[in-house]
C-alpha cells in the first residue's frame, strides 16, 4: 500500500489534486480515554472474547490474536516456510508449498476470509490468498493448520481474493495483473496489452462437509487490474462485485497512466447465471497447469497433484454474466452491506464514496440502461446504479466494514482516519484518527450478514512514533477502537506480524470448543508410524536409512544409532506417542540443513538428514516437555562410506562394544 502515497505524489505533481496530502493527525498521544485500559484488559487466566485472524502481508503467514487484549495466540504458517514448526521443511509438509513452478518457499498473504453459513461466520475454516504465485489456502480452525492449497491458472498477482459466497459455495479470486492466458503463446510485446492481456476470475467450489476445494470454473474478462471484491448476500446472493483499476490498460508507470480516467469500474458478476452456462456446456475446456495440495490428517502427510485443465466462460460472448459500473477513481475496496442492497466502492483517488444500489443495478440491467460497452462488456450508467454519494468523507478511502446497525466505517489512508457514516442518509456521523495511514478495517463479522458491533480494528501501514524504535523498519500495527457507543473510542495499540492487510474476527465460542487436542495414535496411518516403542526400529534400504522413532516423556526410542555411513540419506520418522493435549515433542539433529520437527501428540513427522562428516551427532527434543526434557536426547554415529560398522540401534542399553566398534 505504500505505493499509494507515491501515486498521490505523482498526481499532485501533475497538479490534478493539489489538496491531497498525507497528513499526521494531531494529539497522537492524548487521544486515549481514561477508561480505555479497562476496556481492553483481559485478566490473567481469562479468555478473550474474539479471535482475530490477521493476514501477514509479506510474511506470507496468518496470525491469530485474541480481542480485546491484542494478545498474539499463534502464527499459522500458510505460504511461507516456518522453521519453528517445520512447515515446508519436514517431508510431510513439503508438498503443500509445491506449485506449477516447483517448490515456492514464500508468498504474500493479503486477505483472510472466514467460512460462512447463511451469511454468518461459522468458525469452520479461514481462507487466505497468495498474492505473488496465485494460490488460495484453506486453514482448518479445528487444528489452526493449513489443510489445503490450490493454485490458480491464468492469473498473476492474486489480490482480489479470497472472498466467499454466503454459504461458502465458492471461494472467489480475481487476478490483479492481467496477462496472456496460459494456453496461448505468452511471448508477446508488453505493449500489446490491449490485444493480448486478459483478466481472469476464478470460482473455487468448496465441499460443504469436508471443505475440499476444486477449481469449478473461470470467467475470462477484459484485461484490467482486479483489486478487491465481495460477494452479494441476502437479496444480492448470486452476484459478486469486483473493483477494477487500470481500465486505461497501461503496462508502464501505472501511478500516472492508470490514473487518467475519471472513473474506473466495479464489475458485477452474476455467478448463478455463470453456473447455468457451465451446466449448459457453454464453457471451453482449456489446458492449464496448476497444482492442488492437500494435507491428510490420517496419514499426517500432504500430497500435491498436478491439474491439467480448467473450464472457462467468456464474459464477452456470454453477454449477461458481467456488467461494468463506473466508479470514481481507481477503486480499491469493494464492500457489500449486511442487507446485500448497498455496494460501496472506495476510489483511492476519489473525494467522495459512491454507494450503489443492488435494486437499481438489476432494474438498469432489465431496462438495458447502458452507456455503451467496455471491451464487449455492457457498462451500466453511473446514475442508474448509484444510490448516492458520501460527500467529503476524507482523503484516500480504502476499505469499508459494517456494524449491522445501519452504519459503515471507511478507512482513509491519506487522512489517516476512520470515518463512520450512515448507509441510508449517507451522512458522516463520526471520525477518529489512526496512527498512521490505515489500510484495512475489521469488525468481527463485518462483511457478513451479522456483524458483532463492539470493536473495530484498524490495521496501519506506518507507526513512526508509536512504539520503541527497532532500526530502519518499525513494527506494523493494529489499533482497537470501541464502536459500541455513538462516538468511536481508541482503546489499544498492538504490533502485528508482517504487514497486515485484511483481517476477520469471530466470537470465540464459535471456535474454542471444537479444537483437536490430540491425534489418536490408533488412527495414525502414516506409512512410517511406530505405534509403540516395540515397533521402533532402523531399516536400511540401499543408501536410505529409515528410522522409525518414537518420543514420549522423556526419551526417544531408539536413542543410540550406529552404522550410518557417509553417503546415506537418513529419514527420522518420529511418532509422538503422547495422548495428552499440549504435549508436543521436538526433534533436531546437529548439522541438519533444514529445521526442527515439532510433532503433535499421536502424529508422525519426518526429518531428512544427509550427514556431511564422520563422527558422533547428538539429537534432542526441542520442546520443553517435562522436568526431564533436558535429558531427552541421544547419539548417532556416522562412519566412513566403506565402514563395516553394523547397523544397530538401542534404547536404555549400551550397544555391545563388540558389534558397535570396529576399530
Ligand atoms: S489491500 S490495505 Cu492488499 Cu487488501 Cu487494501
Ligand atoms: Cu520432549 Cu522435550
Amino acid at each position: 500500500m505504500k505505493q499509494i502515497k507515491l501515486s498521490y505524489m505523482a498526481v499532485m505533481a501533475l497538479g490534478a489534486l493539489t489538496v491531497f496530502q498525507a497528513c499526521k493527525p494531531k494529539n497522537s498521544k492524548s487521544a486515549v480515554g481514561a477508561d480505555a485500559a479497562a476496556k481492553a484488559y483481559v485478566a490473567p487466566g481469562e479468555y478473550d472474547s474474539y479471535y482475530n485472524f490477521v493476514s501477514g502481508g509479506f510474511s506470507g503467514q496468518m496470525s491469530a490474536y485474541g480481542l480485546p487484549s491484542g494478545r498474539l495466540l499463534r502464527v499459522i504458517p500458510v505460504f511461507s516456510v516456518d522453521p519453528e514448526k517445520g512447515w515446508g521443511y519436514n517431508e510431510e509438509t513439503k508438498p503443500m508449498l509445491n506449485t506449477s513452478h516447483g517448490f515456492v518457499p514464500w508468498d504474500d498473504l493479503h486477505h483472510t476470509e472466514l467460512s460462512q453459513t447463511n451469511g454468518e461466520t461459522d468458525g469452520r475454516w479461514v481462507f487466505g490468498n497468495a498474492n505473488n504465485t496465485p494460490r488460495v489456502a484453506r486453514i482448518d480452525l479445528k487444528t489452526f493448520r493449513t489443510a489445503e492449497i490450490i493454485e490458480l491458472p491464468n492469473s498473476a498477482g492474486n489480490h482480489s481474493s479470497p472472498f466467499i459466497t454466503e454459504n461458502t459455495e465458492y471461494v472467489v479470486a480475481g487476478t490483479r495483473f492481467s496477462v496472456p492466458p496460459d494456453d496461448v503463446n505468452g511471448d508477446v510485446a508488453i505493449n500489446t496489452y490491449k490485444q493480448n492481456f486478459k483478466g481472469y476470475i476464478s470460482f473455487i467450489g468448496v465441499d460443504k462437509t469436508s471443505g475440499k476445494m476444486d477449481l469449478s470454473f473461470q470467467i475470462e474478462c477484459p484485461g484490467v487490474n482486479f483489486d478487491l471484491s465481495h460477494a452479494g448476500k441476502g437479496k444480492s446472493h448470486g452476484w459478486f462485485f469486483f473493483s477494477c483499476y487500470n481500465t486505461e490498460q497501461a503496462s508502464t508507470l501505472l501511478e500516472v497512466n492508470a490514473s487518467q480516467k475519471d472513473k474506473d469500474f466495479i464489475m458485477a458478476v452474476n455467478w448463478k447465471k455463470a453456473e447455468e452456462y457451465l451446466k449448459a456446456g457453454k464453457a471451453r475446456k482449456v489446458m492449464a497447469k496448476y497444482v492442488h495440495n492437500v494435507y491428510n490428517e490420517s496419514t499426517h502427510s500432504a500430497t500435491s497433484e498436478m491439474k491439467n485443465e480448467v473450464m472457462v466462460l467468456s464474459a464477452k460472448e456470454l453477454k449477461d454474466i458481467c456488467y461494468m459500473i463506473p466508479c470514481p477513481k481507481s477503486p480499491h475496496g469493494c464492500d457489500v452491506d449486511p442487507s446485500g442492497e448497498y455496494i460501496v466502492g472506495s476510489g483511492k483517488l476519489a473525494a467522495l464514496i459512491p454507494v450503489f444500489s443492488f435494486d437499481k443495478i438489476i432494474s438498469a440491467i432489465g431496462k438495458k440502461d447502458f452507456a455503451g460497452e467496455y471491451d464487449g462488456i455492457p457498462v451500466i450508467k453511473y446514475e442508474s446504479a448509484l444510490y448516492g454519494e458520501v460527500k467529503k468523507p476524507g482523503l484516500g478511502p480504502l476499505h469499508t466494514e459494517f456494524d449491522g446497525n445501519g452504519n459503515a466505517y471507511t478507512s482513509f489512508f491519506v487522512s489517516s482516519e476512520v470515518v463512520k457514516w450512515n448507509i441510508k442518509d449517507l451522512k458522516v456521523l463520526d471520525r477518529i484518527s489512526t496512527y498512521y495511514s490505515v489500510g484495512h478495517l475489521c469488525i468481527p463479522g463485518g462483511d457478513s450478514k451479522k456483524p458483532s458491533p463492539k470493536y473495530l480494528i484498524a490495521y496501519n501501514k506506518i507507526t513512526k512514533d508509536r512504539y520503541l524504535p527497532t532500526g530502519p523498519e518499525l513494527s506494523q500495527s493494529a489499533q482497537l477502537i470501541d464502536i459500541s457507543g455513538d462516538k468511536m473510542q481508541m482503546i489499544l495499540d498492538f504490533p502485528t506480524i508482517g504487514e497486515p492487510h485484511y483481517a476477520q474476527g469471530i466470537p470465540a465460542e464459535k471456535i474454542k470448543d471444537n479444537q483437536v487436542k490430540i491425534f489418536k495414535i490408533d488412527e495414525n496411518k502414516h506409512p512410517y508410524v511406530a505405534k509403540g516403542e516395540a515397533e521402533s526400529k532402523v531399516v536400511r534400504e540401499g543408501n536410505k536409512v529409515h528410522v522409525y522413532m518414537t518420543s514420549i516423556r522423556s526419551h526417544f526410542s531408539p536413542d543410540n544409532i550406529e552404522g550410518i555411513k557417509m553417503g546415506d540419506e537418513v529419514y527420522f520418522h518420529v511418532t509422538n506417542l503422547e495422548q495428552d493435549w499440549d504435549v508436543p515433542h521436538g526433534f533436531a539433529v546437529k548439522g541438519a540443513l533444514n529445521a526442527e520437527l515439532l510433532i503433535m501428540p499421536g502424529e508422525t513427522q519426518t526429518l531428512k538428514w544427509v550427514p556431511d562428516r564422520v563422527g558422533i551427532f547428538p539429537m534432542y527434543c526441542t520442546d520443553f516437555c517435562s522436568a526431564l526434557h533436558q535429558e531427552m536426547q541421544g547419539y548417532i554415529r556416522v562412519s566412513p562410506a566403506g565402514s563395516t560398522v553394523p547397523l544397530t540401534f538401542s534404547t536404555g542399553k549400551a550397544i555391545p562394544e563388540a558389534t558397535a566398534a570396529t576399530k
